[in-house]
């Protein structure tokens, strides 16, 4: 006799095994597979390719992330890979639905990451994933409280968990903690009604290259959080750089530009787990690397917020080299197109 456990843990990891692979070939299976590798494919028949059932509620749809714990660059991470964003909650009717829908999965008493978060700016909650400001809210009393650890951590992502028996409302937790969490797809029609108008104005900080579309921000400096957002906020991804043409191309655009001098954020972290370094913004684990001599260097700080758990690219004496940094450092970054792909199969 087979201990239910392992039953059940062998059929939990089958289903995870099954189920990154088959929406990945799905993607590969279209025409738009080279440029867009993350795609979830909207043309094939209804057959619900996925194997854990998803939340439809209108243009979005939820998938529970409750197979495994993870910090929430973890979360995002995974959420990335598959094509998803973590969740945003924008009305009532949401939070009710998804609570219910997490209920009957048995559980509700678990804690659930969303792509809410402060990092950015402390105290300002924006959904991560839509890169909006957060409007409808469902704190559980006394919360946000932005608590601090010994360590120096604070709380800057939000997570939904019932503390008082009064559901799934929100709290403000440490980033690093590990928790379920809830990714979502997004099939907005209205994201064009959210396009920065400083994209649109500013030309001149656009470059196309092998496929991609990038904008350079010079305009401001924000740290990696503030770069993701804005990123997010007009429909692009802060930049993921896979080869030596990227990079070199990349860094003589910032010369071109008349910006040798700037620093720029990129996608790379280690903050999902420290020996591992991977492009946030597509969930990839870094292959291609071009790190200046030394680099990186950042683990040695002695409190958390001191680290250097970023990557900003810049040039450095030689080439356009990279170094990590601490997340919270003020730097121009680089927004590419969103592999998201959604766009393109508007009709
Ligand atoms: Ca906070
Ligand atoms: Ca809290
Ligand atoms: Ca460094």
């Amino acid at each position: 006799m087979i201990p239910w456990f392992l039953v059940l843990s062998g059929f939990l990891l089958g289903t995870l095994s099954a189920a990154g692979p088959s929406i990945r070939n799905s993607a590969a299976s279209t025409s738009n597979a080279i440029d867009c590798p993350n795609c979830l494919d909207d043309s094939l028949p209804s057959i619900n390719r996925w194997t854990m059932p998803l939340l439809k509620l209108g243009e979005k749809r939820y998938y529970l992330g409750i197979f495994f714990k993870a910090n929430y660059f973890r979360a995002t991470q995974y959420c990335r890979f598959h094509g998803m964003h973590l969740a945003s909650i924008t009305s009532q009717e949401e939070n009710d639905k998804l609570e219910k829908y997490i209920k009957d999965f048995g559980f509700g008493n678990e804690h659930f990451w969303t792509s809410g978060t402060d990092l950015a700016d402390e105290g300002n909650f924006f959904w991560m994933s839509t890169g909006r400001p957060i409007t409808f809210t469902n704190w559980n009393a006394g919360e946000p409280n932005n608590f601090e650890y010994e360590n120096g951590e604070q709380e800057n992502c939000l997570e939904l968990w019932n503390r008082d028996g009064k559901g799934l409302k929100w709290n403000d937790s440490p980033c690093s903690f590990e928790t379920y969490f809830v990714c979502e797809v997004q099939h907005s029609e209205d994201d064009s009604t959210f396009t920065s108008p400083v994209l649109k104005r500013n030309r001149t900080n656009y470059l196309e290259f092998a496929g991609k579309t990038y904008y350079f921000q010079t305009v401001f400096k924000g740290n990696f959080y503030r770069a993701l957002q804005f990123c997010r906020q007009s429909g692009m991804q802060l930049v993921s750089i896979s080869s030596p043409a990227e990079n070199t191309r990349l860094g003589r655009f910032v010369e071109e530009i008349g910006s040798s001098n700037g620093h720029f954020w990129t996608s790379a972290t280690n903050n999902a787990d420290h020996n591992q370094w991977i492009w946030l913004s597509t969930g990839n684990n870094m292959v291609y690397s071009n790190w200046h001599p030394g680099e990186p260097n950042g683990l040695t700080a002695e409190r958390v917020n001191k680290s250097e758990n970023c990557m900003e690219a810049r040039h450095w004496g030689k080439g356009f080299t990279w170094n990590d940094l601490n997340c919270f450092a003020e730097l121009h970054f680089i927004c590419e197109s969103s592999s998201d792909c959604n766009r393109k199969r508007r009709k």
